[in-house]
């Protein structure tokens, strides 16, 4: 009886110290998870948006890290639960050996597929309501070309129809200045190959296509300054095609355009010579700048 009872006991303690494995690695793995998205806790590691249209991708991205969660908890719960509960149990005993389960083989094969057509309804969902609907009230070309950008301010008031332009190089990245609350359409230009243009904090990104026009509008909501980058790999600069973003009140942007007037840049970047040694190359050459690595 009590070699019964101390058996009973041992059983009991290999259960609860497996259960608290268990435990330990499920913690262990979230606490993992959180630690690799660089979260921040609020929004699992998204940038806050800055734009009036960053609401569904916001969305996305937290359905995403549900559906993920829950799929990730189940599976290491299915990982660690069958060593533990189809062990071997005495030395003279060989667990059931088993060569297929076809249930099982179908669940595996159709429950990912599933998971899959969800993220691809819900992802289109998504891009289709990312698209404002306020009529742009500026217009702003952007010319990509290895590896800088040229911003073009078309037709605005504040240069009295004029259009001025800013352009960077390689060594010196460009700024994109934007109205706060004001809707602007982007106009994307490639002179070269694919580029993308990406504002991280406007949880948006849109390919720069040669002999393509692509398209967009924004409004953005809060002044600040912010990243810009190209997120296609163009080449060996790759790297530095970064940009800097502003939003600002109205009138700063009406005056950095004027700014952009007095000092000459007058009419469109896209073509101009002044773009056609953007990336700046020679400059390069004689220069021990090493630059701003993304
Ligand atoms: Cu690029």
């Amino acid at each position: 009886m009590s070699w019964r009872l101390s058996v009973g006991d041992t059983g009991a303690g290999t259960r609860r110290r497996a259960r608290g494995r268990v435990a330990r690695s499920g913690i262990g793995a979230v606490a993992g998870l959180l630690l690799l998205s660089g979260c921040t806790g609020q929004d699992l590691g998204l940038p806050t948006g800055a734009s009036s249209d960053t609401d569904p991708t916001a969305q996305l991205w937290l359905g995403a890290w549900v559906a993920a969660g829950v799929v990730g908890i189940f599976t290491f719960g299915l990982i660690i639960w069958a060593p533990l509960r189809y062990r071997r149990r005495s030395e003279d005993e060989i667990p059931a050996q088993v060569r297929y389960n076809l249930p099982i083989e179908v669940l595996y094969t159709v429950a990912p597929i599933i998971v899959v057509l969800v993220f691809f309804f819900h992802t289109i969902q998504t891009d289709s309501d990312i698209q404002p609907t306020a009529e742009p009230t500026h217009t702003v070309q952007v010319l990509g070309q290895r590896w800088s950008w040229a911003f073009t301010y078309l037709d605005e008031d504040a240069t009295n129809g004029e259009s001025v332009y800013s352009v960077g190089s390689t060594a010196e990245r460009p700024t994109l200045m934007l109205p706060v609350n004001e809707t602007v359409q982007i106009e994307l230009r490639s002179q070269d190959v694919i580029h993308s243009f990406w504002v991280p904090a406007f949880l948006y990104k849109q390919d720069l296509v040669p002999g393509r026009e692509n398209s967009f509008s924004i409004t953005p909501t809060r002044e600040g300054t912010y990243e810009g980058r190209c997120s296609e790999l163009c080449g060996l600069y790759h790297s530095r095609m970064l940009f800097t973003l502003e939003v600002v009140d109205r009138d700063t942007y009406d005056a950095h355009l004027q700014d952009l007037q007095a000092a000459g840049n007058v009419g469109n970047a896209d073509g101009a010579s002044i773009t056609r040694d953007i990336s700046g190359l020679d400059e390069e050459a004689g220069s021990s700048e090493d630059g701003a690595e993304q």
